[in-house]
Order: C-alpha cells, then sequence, then structure tokens
C-alpha cells in the first residue's frame, strides 16, 4: 500500500541568497517572495517557479539536449557504478529517501542494485509524484512506498514510522548547485541529522570545467533553456497577476569564475513597465532580473562543505572527464561499517576517487 502525506510546506526555499517571509499560507508566501524579489533594487525570482507543468517538461527537453551533459554523465556513472555504490552505501534492506523525487525513475533504477526495504519520495509537485509512484508500487510490490508533499529545502518533517536506521538520502542532478554554499551548507547538515552511524548521503555534484563548455549547457542553440527561463515570467503572471510580456526578455546565461557558478538572467530587450494589483516595477533597457544560480564544485571544495556541514566524503563517482560526480558522504566520524570494504589503491582505474 502506498502511504501518502499532504504538502507539509511549500513556503520559499531554494530562494537566491535572500530568505523569503514566512507568514500566510503557502500561496501567500510565494506571492509574498515573489513581489519582494520584483521589488529589490536587483531583481530576483526564485528558480523553483520554473517548475509548472510546462517548465518542467522544459527541462526534461533539456536533459536530452547534446550540451546538457549533466543528467547523461550522471546516469552513466549511476549504472556502471551502482554495484559499488550499493556496498559503498550499505542501505541493503534500509530506506531510500529521494529527494526532489518527480517520477522516481532515477531511484527504481537503482532499486535492483541498492535493494531498499522502504523507498519515502519527497517532491513539491506532489499529484505527479502520487501518480508516478502508484505505477512503482505496482512494478515493486516488495518495497513500502511513501510520498511525501514537501519543499526540500524546507526543514524536512518525516513521518514517525519512516525507518531510522540503514537510510540512505538520494539527491541527485546537481541540484545542490542552487543553493549559494553557505544555504548547501545548512541543507546538508539538516540531512545530516537525519541519519545515524548506519545512514548516508547519495549527492550528484555538476564538477568546474571550461567556461564554454559550461556556458552552452545553459545556452543551448535550440532555444529550450531560453524557454525554459522565460516561461517563469507565465507563471509569475499567474500568480502576482503581473503583466509581463515575454517577447520584452531575453535569456541571459553566463559563468561567473569568482563565484564558480553559472548564473541564469532574464534582460529587458527595451525600457518596459510591468504591472501588478498593488504596484508595478519600471526595468530599463539591459536591466535584468536574476532567476537561477547554479554553482560548480571542484572536486576539494565540495568535500569541504560536506565538511562544514559535519559530514565527510566516504565514496566518490566520477566520468572519464571528471565533469561530473556522485559523492557518498556519512556523519563525521560514523562508525565504518564492515561491509563498505576497505578501499584499494587501484580498484577503479583513474576515475575512481574512492577513499
Ligand atoms: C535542476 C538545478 C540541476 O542547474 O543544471 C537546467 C536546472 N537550469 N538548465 C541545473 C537548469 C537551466 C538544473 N538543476
Amino acid at each position: 500500500m502506498l502511504r501518502s502525506t499532504p504538502v507539509t510546506t511549500m513556503l520559499p526555499v531554494i530562494d537566491l541568497e535572500r530568505a523569503a517571509p514566512e507568514v500566510g499560507s503557502p500561496a501567500d508566501a510565494d506571492r509574498d517572495a515573489l513581489l519582494a524579489g520584483l521589488r529589490a533594487p536587483r531583481a530576483w525570482i526564485a528558480p523553483k517557479f520554473f517548475y509548472d507543468a510546462l517548465g518542467s517538461t522544459l527541462f526534461d527537453a533539456i536533459t536530452e539536449l547534446d550540451e546538457y551533459y549533466l543528467t547523461r554523465t550522471e546516469r552513466a556513472i549511476l549504472r556502471a557504478r551502482e554495484r559499488e555504490i550499493a556496498a559503498a552505501s550499505g542501505c541493503d534492506g534500509g530506506t531510500l529517501i529521494d529527494l526532489g523525487a518527480g517520477n522516481g525513475e532515477k531511484a527504481a533504477s537503482l532499486f535492483a542494485a541498492l535493494r531498499p526495504r522502504e523507498y519515502v519520495a519527497v517532491d513539491i509537485s506532489v499529484d505527479y509524484m502520487h501518480h508516478s509512484l502508484e505505477v512503482l508500487q505496482r512494478r515493486f510490490p516488495g518495497i513500502v512506498m511513501t510520498d511525501i508533499g514537501a519543499d526540500i529545502a524546507r526543514p524536512l518533517v518525516l513521518p514517525a514510522h519512516i525507518g531510522r536506521t540503514r537510510r540512505l538520502f538520494f539527491y541527485p542532478g546537481s541540484s545542490i548547485g542552487n543553493f549559494v554554499p553557505d544555504q548547501a551548507q545548512r541543507f546538508l547538515a539538516g540531512l545530516g541529522a537525519h541519519v545515524d552511524d548506519t545512514g548516508a548521503l547519495l549527492i550528484g555534484v555538476d564538477l568546474v570545467k571550461d567556461a564554454a563548455t559550461l556556458q552552452a549547457a545553459y545556452d543551448d542553440p535550440l532555444g529550450v533553456t531560453a524557454a525554459f527561463n522565460l516561461n517563469v515570467l507565465r507563471r509569475v503572471n499567474r500568480i502576482i497577476g503581473s503583466d509581463f510580456v515575454l517577447a520584452d526578455w531575453r535569456h541571459v546565461a553566463f559563468f561567473d569564475a569568482a563565484h564558480s557558478r553559472i548564473e541564469m538572467h532574464l534582460e529587458a530587450r527595451r525600457a518596459v513597465c510591468v504591472r501588478w494589483a498593488s504596484g508595478e516595477r519600471r526595468f530599463a533597457a539591459g536591466e535584468r532580473i536574476h532567476t537561477e544560480n547554479s554553482y560548480k564544485y571542484p572536486l576539494e571544495a565540495f568535500a569541504a562543505l560536506l565538511g562544514r556541514a559535519g559530514l565527510e566524503q566516504h565514496a566518490c563517482w566520477t566520468d572519464e572527464r571528471q565533469w561530473f560526480a556522485v559523492v557518498l558522504a556519512r556523519r563525521s566520524g560514523a562508525r565504518r561499517r564492515s561491509d563498505c570494504g576497505e578501499p584499494t589503491p587501484d580498484d577503479g582505474g583513474a576515475a575512481d576517487q574512492k577513499r
């Protein structure tokens, strides 16, 4: 039987650097966050607003682009290393907790190797997820499944019936890159509080590489990422009743090496005035709205971030080009599980960075 827990919170989350007010209903909070961002001297919209039905479809299309190497590189690593990942994570018979699960397919591709007793899917799009999970539950009747509608960037509240030992948090896709490093540290520390010495975190991390490759991944010639970015204005119009005209805006994406992040913006093509019920905002030609940060980490910097969050890197797998990493982390000082095996110096070739 698929268990379902209602949306506990949908307050603003992966917002760009600034905290949003947390008063009233989730819908009020969304509106307040958007208005605060649009009134700010440097306007911003939090990236979580990308993901309405069309936005989610456009993101799926992005993952098919030749230039967007992230999804397929991570998938190849997970596939090639699933046995090692399973052995190192020790999730066998435990609880797999999928953060931003979507349709659950990424996690399901690991079920055979990880052999979890229980699967917990957490996602903000609860209806979409619930339907997908019903289908998954029929395919994997032996795994106890629960879905939780929650914004993963809010403190996570797990129902009391969820298993406490051998928890494996799964956070793929380099979604961690949407957080500025301080937020990422708090987020990771929060997850650390949910695992004991038998638990672990499995995280996908996009790595620093040449700027041209990074830039192409976020500014593809087909214009899919541009559509994904511009679509957020339709969402904003629906939520706050504003009158953004999409044709007045252009997609801008660049790699900021100083911050080691891709920034996405929407830039006004001409001077525009955007109105909503309680106000308006004038934008000069060329003025921008910041819509997303996507941090790219050197491997050592990510290990250091884990350390500041009270975690430590236990193992790490990358592709041959070292473009993407799948990192297994535990709480600092966690007792080594006997079934992890001792690291061997040359068990996986140059791409393997077990430690
Ligand atoms: C879903 C946050 C991992 O940052 O690469 C893709 C979102 N934005 N193209 C990313 C995104 C533009 C994506 N994450």
